[in-house]
């Protein structure tokens, strides 16, 4: 037993130390491409303003999977811009490695803003203080791993500087910043596999020097890493959820030297994923652009490929007809829901709302009844509202608290703005640890 687990890792190392660009890919075939433009008009539909910042993911997605719509683009790159002139010190690491990324896309020529406003260096700066801030804080990240992973991959593709070293001693599999409460993030794993895989190649290609050791210690990384990734998966095909499906198909794409043929069934993820499209799961800007390149074959490792991103896709064009329609607010009729906030002590009041309300319309309500049990706040976030505080209680990133949000006492999928609530449901906002 011993003795063959230690053969295969042997023949594991040997094989991943010559540099292999194979890569197990199924993508959406052109003549069904039509079943991709849900997903496009989400995209296009949505207002991109200053506050809502789903601009930079929408970008990047477009980019790199070639679409030419000039005019949606033009109007993404000026919401770009605007960040980095005016507001770049507000910006998280993460969202800093996504505008490098987005910008410098397929070389095209936005990618001078990098260097005229030095993006590299101050990610390389933002970086410093996530890991300082781990120093600090018991391990716990300014953000979260899955924005240190962003922030590496951005690094790695751009030639920014990083130590391997502390590649290698921070992200190790059994780092608690994997995962929340006790559920292995699949998002987080599948980020960290595209940037160990960056790192893995800079290595081989010897563009970066380091001892022998690391470049064992990351491909080690990178097979626990996608083992658990395909724990996750779940028998119709989804990886982790709906959302994070599509960033754990990166993760595989690239790393198919780590696991069998028959461990993913890549053909029936994707058919289960243009089912959830059809029924229009994914109808927050974000939510189809972190899935679309994927779909597409594409994963963020492309992102610096000497070809520019011109695909068969160029053609295809995005109409406004056929809108996906999620809900239907249009009936008069009111439900109510038992809405509750939970901290040491459980708050809770009958909410009627319109049918077709979202859990944010019953917090509003509530809060209108009561605005010391029931008053909140929230920021803007790429997925849109985040709440941060209930009762004035702040959710804290150096305590690892925030406010879950549950029905019926099961966690939710999604966040206040897109959960629309039933009749008689039990809703609740939890102070959680994660
Ligand atoms: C880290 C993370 C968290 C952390 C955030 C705190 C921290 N330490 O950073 C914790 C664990 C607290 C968390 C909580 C929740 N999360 Co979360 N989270 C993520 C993750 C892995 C990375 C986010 C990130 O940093 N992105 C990169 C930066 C650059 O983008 P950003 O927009 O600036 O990031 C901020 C927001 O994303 C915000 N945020 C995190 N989660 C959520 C969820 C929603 C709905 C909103 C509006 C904002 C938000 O926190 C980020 C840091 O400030 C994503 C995975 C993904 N694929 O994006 C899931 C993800 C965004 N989360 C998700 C969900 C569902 C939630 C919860 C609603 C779960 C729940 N039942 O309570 C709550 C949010 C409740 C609330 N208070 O509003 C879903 C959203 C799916 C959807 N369609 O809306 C994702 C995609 C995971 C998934 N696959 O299901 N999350
Ligand atoms: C790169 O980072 C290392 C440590 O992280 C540092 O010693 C070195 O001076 C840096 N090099 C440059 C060119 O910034
Ligand atoms: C990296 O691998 C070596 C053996 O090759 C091991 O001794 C070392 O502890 C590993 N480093 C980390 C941080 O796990
Ligand atoms: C666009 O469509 C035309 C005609 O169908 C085809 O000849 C051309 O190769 C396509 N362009 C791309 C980039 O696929
Ligand atoms: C995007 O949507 C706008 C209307 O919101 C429409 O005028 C435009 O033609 C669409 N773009 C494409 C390429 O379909
Ligand atoms: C509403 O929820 C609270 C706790 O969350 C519970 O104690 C109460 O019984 C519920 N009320 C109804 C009518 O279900
Ligand atoms: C909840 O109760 C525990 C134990 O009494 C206490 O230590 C903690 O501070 C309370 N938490 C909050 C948010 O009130
Ligand atoms: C909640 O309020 C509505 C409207 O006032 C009422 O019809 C319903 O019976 C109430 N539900 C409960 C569980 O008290
Ligand atoms: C709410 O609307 C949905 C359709 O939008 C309908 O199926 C449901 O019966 C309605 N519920 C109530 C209580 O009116
Ligand atoms: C809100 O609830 C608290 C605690 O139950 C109560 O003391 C207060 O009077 C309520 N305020 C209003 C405006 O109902």
């Amino acid at each position: 037993m011993k003795q063959s687990h230690q053969l295969s890792l042997v023949g594991l190392l040997l094989f991943s130390l010559i540099p292999s660009q194979l890569c197990e890919i199924c993508e959406v075939s052109e003549e069904n491409y039509i079943r991709l433009k849900p997903l496009l008009n989400t995209m296009n539909q949505s207002k991109y303003t200053r506050r809502t910042s789903s601009s930079v993911n929408v970008l990047l997605s477009l980019q790199l999977v070639g679409i030419q719509n000039q005019n949606l683009k033009q109007k993404l790159i000026q919401q770009v811009e605007y960040i980095v002139k005016r507001r770049l010190s507000q910006v998280s690491s993460g969202k800093l490695a996504l505008i490098i990324l987005a910008l410098g896309a397929c070389r095209n020529s936005e990618e001078n803003l990098i260097y005229d406003y030095h993006l590299i260096d101050k990610l390389e700066n933002k970086f410093q203080a996530e890991i300082e801030n781990m120093e600090a804080h018991n391990g716990n990240p300014l953000t979260n791993y899955y924005q240190l992973s962003l922030d590496i991959l951005a690094l790695c593709l751009f030639n920014g500087n990083y130590s391997t070293t502390k590649v290698v001693n921070y992200f190790t599999p059994e780092n608690k910043n994997y995962y929340f409460g006790n559920q292995f993030s699949v998002d987080t794993g599948a980020m960290a596999v595209l940037a160990l895989t960056c790192v893995k190649r800079s290595l081989i290609n010897g563009q970066v020097k380091t001892d022998e050791s690391n470049l064992k210690n990351i491909s080690i990384y990178i097979k626990s890493l996608i083992e658990k990734i395909l724990f996750e998966k779940k028998e119709n095909g989804l990886i982790g959820n709906t959302f994070s499906t599509g960033e754990a198909m990166q993760a595989l794409f690239v790393s198919s030297d780590y696991y069998h043929e028959n461990d993913w069934n890549c053909q029936q993820t994707l058919n289960t994923v243009l089912t959830e499209i059809s029924q229009g799961a994914f109808s927050t800007p974000t939510a189809a652009a972190q899935v679309l390149p994927a779909l597409m074959g594409k994963t963020f490792l492309d992102v610096n490929k000497d070809s520019s991103c011109v695909s068969a896709a160029g053609n295809f064009s995005i109409s406004t007809q056929e809108p996906v329609t999620v809900t239907t607010p249009g009936s008069q009729s009111s439900i109510s829901v038992n809405y509750s906030v939970r901290i040491n002590e459980t708050y809770f009041a009958n909410v009627t709302v319109p049918n077709g309300s979202v859990f944010l319309d019953v917090m509003e309500k509530a809060q209108k009844m009561n605005d010391t049990i029931f008053g909140f706040t929230m920021e803007e976030s790429s997925w849109g509202p985040y709440i941060t505080s209930v009762q004035g209680l702040w959710a804290s990133n150096n305590d690892r608290t925030y406010w879950e949000l549950l029905s019926g006492g099961k966690p939710l999928s999604q966040g206040v703005s897109s959960y629309v609530v039933h009749d008689g449901e039990n809703l609740e906002v939890r102070w959680s640890k994660y």
